[in-house]
């Protein structure tokens, strides 16, 4: 399996990243899938304000591990659906972490978009790794680290996975930028741990 390991090189964010985790045929059975999950249009308060989340998101897991993000979105995981644990079981096996949830993004069109963040709530545990797959029109992510000294751009593709490694959201940041490309439809899984009970 082709795969790309920054992590070694002096100053480059500790990710791996594997193009072709799913073949072409396993990608586009997941992504009609997930294409018919529960999505929902959350809306997150900043600055006072109470906005969209530009892009729609869903949460899968176990019973028990909310998930709040920007101390103020809380998403309810859903039961696993088949295909959603079957794909974690095949992530965890390669990359050697467990997850308790799966959190989804659709990006509609290029005007969706996550801003630059690191994801360290207190309820995925100290230094948690996270796996990103891939799905649908490819689209840019950045990570840059906190000092803003060193930043990397991945053209994330139709069944890829991007593994964060433990220590990475400590000190970098990423983001999904919008694009005034004509593109599709993307939809991202992050595979995470959860400490039960935490929000
Ligand atoms: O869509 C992506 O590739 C990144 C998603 C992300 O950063 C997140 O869910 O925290």
């Amino acid at each position: 399996m082709q795969q790309l390991s920054l992590f070694k090189k002096v100053d480059a964010p500790p990710v791996q990243y594997i193009p072709s985790f799913l073949s072409k045929e396993q990608a586009d059975l997941l992504l009609r899938h997930c294409l018919d999950l529960e999505w929902q249009q959350n809306q997150i308060k900043m600055l006072g304000k109470l906005l969209q989340v530009p892009r729609l998101e869903t949460i899968y897991g176990d019973e028990g591990c909310d998930y709040l993000y920007s101390n103020s979105v809380l998403l309810t995981p859903r039961p696993w659906t088949a295909p959603l644990d079957s794909l974690r079981q095949s992530i965890e096996h390669l990359s050697g972490y467990q997850f308790n949830i799966v959190i989804g993004n659709l990006y509609r069109d290029g005007r969706d978009s996550i801003g630059w963040h690191s994801d360290a709530e207190k309820s995925m545990g100290v230094k948690p790794a996270i796996a990103s797959l891939s799905l649908g029109a490819e689209r840019k992510f950045q990570i840059r680290s906190n000092d803003k000294k060193h930043s990397y751009d991945f053209w994330l593709g139709h069944g890829s996975l991007l593994v964060m490694q433990p220590g990475c959201q400590s000190n970098w940041k990423h983001q999904v930028p919008k694009t005034s490309s004509l593109i599709g439809r993307r939809v991202n899984l992050t595979f995470r741990p959860h400490v039960k009970g935490i929000k």
